[in-house]
């Protein structure tokens, strides 16, 4: 990735969205293409500031300063490599700026190139709307929408984990049985190491399963085995108990093959909202009380006012006082 992308080579078109309590900034604009000189591809870059860990602010061996194994003493603010600038002094109170050494500095960095119009919509800052979508609006609506291929992002993401071509070493627990099977593996937004920050994706191995709406008491032995061994090993690999972890699916997903969410619970990871979020105990909840739970439930998302299915989830002449549809009718009668 750092040999493909030369940063100093990247033209930026515009900014698309920022945000200073997240930290974070997400660009439009182009790279070069390797092999044509004159061709240059629409990229989005997000960059973000990472999160401090416990080892920024050690002392402990400031007066022996030995690494550890991990050479997690260098990892310090306090260190004599650490520059400060004075910005003012007033009486017990000091203003600085701090330049620490740039291998404790870095800025998680991800590129989507060559991104695509959706790509550019789902990270441009927008107006959002809820949308209460009931089973007849599923129907009509959404599950149309599913079947043009040019309304999804690719998943061929998806399948190079699943078929081990991609991100293999980064695997955190796999069970390789077609139906209960799934990979659990680092996001993408993770950086792989800072635990503040934890965040996990669980992608099943079954192929014919895209979201919420799709699951049945049929998959509660997948979901099941989805929350057994993924909690067992995020324990064991990095020591989060189950109790410390947000495990959720979103509705609707960018991607549509079923995968589960694990975030660190103090983490407010993008997407852990009601209005997209639903914890996997809720899910194996609500389908053991009611098989087709997911098929009669009248289920939030939101929407931006660019996409351009937008007016199809607000017909105008649509009746508020009209009874819901989910009581009289579920998905597929
Ligand atoms: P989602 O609920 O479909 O949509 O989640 P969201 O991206 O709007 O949350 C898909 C999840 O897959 C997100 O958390 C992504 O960060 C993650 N993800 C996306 N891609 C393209 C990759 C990838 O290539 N590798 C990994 N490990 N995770 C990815």
């Amino acid at each position: 990735m750092a040999d493909k992308y030369d940063l100093s080579k990247f033209r930026l078109e515009r900014i698309l969205n920022k945000n200073s309590k997240t930290k974070t900034i997400c660009v439009l604009g182009t790279f070069p293409s390797e092999l044509a000189a004159d061709t240059r591809y629409p990229a989005i870059v997000v960059l973000e500031k990472t999160a401090f860990t416990d080892y920024n602010v050690n002392t402990a061996t400031n007066d022996d300063r030995d690494d550890d194994d991990d050479g997690n003493q260098c990892k310090s603010y306090f260190s004599h490599e650490t520059k400060l600038k004075e910005e003012f002094l007033n009486d017990i109170y000091g203003n600085f700026l701090c330049f620490p050494k740039p291998d404790i500095n870095s800025v998680k960095l991800n590129i989507i190139s060559p991104c695509t119009e959706k790509h550019i919509q789902k990270y441009s800052s927008q107006e959002i709307f809820i949308v209460l979508e009931t089973p007849y609006l599923y129907k009509t609506v959404t599950e149309s929408r599913l079947q043009l291929e040019s309304e999804q992002f690719t998943l061929d993401w998806v399948y190079n984990i699943l078929e081990h071509k991609k991100e293999a070493d980064r695997i955190i627990v796999e069970d390789p049985c077609k139906t209960l099977g799934f990979i659990l593996l680092p996001d993408f937004k993770w950086d792989g190491k800072t635990l503040e920050t934890f965040y996990a994706i669980a992608i099943v191995h079954q192929l014919n399963l895209k979201s919420l709406r799709s699951l049945t008491a049929e998959h509660l032995p997948l979901l099941r085995n989805i929350q057994t061994k993924s909690v067992t090993a995020i324990k064991t690999k990095y020591g989060l108990d189950s109790s410390q972890l947000r495990i959720y699916i979103h509705y609707q997903p960018s991607f549509y093959h079923l995968h589960v969410h694990f975030t660190y619970l103090k983490y407010e990871a993008p997407g852990i909202h009601c209005e997209r979020s639903h914890m996997l105990s809720t899910v194996i909840n609500n389908i053991e009380l009611v098989s087709d739970y997911y098929q009669r439930a009248t289920i939030p998302f939101t929407i931006k006012s660019s996409d351009p299915h937008y007016l199809k989830y607000f017909p105008p002449d649509a009746d508020d006082n009209a009874e819901p549809i989910a009581k009289k009718q579920k998905i597929g009668e």
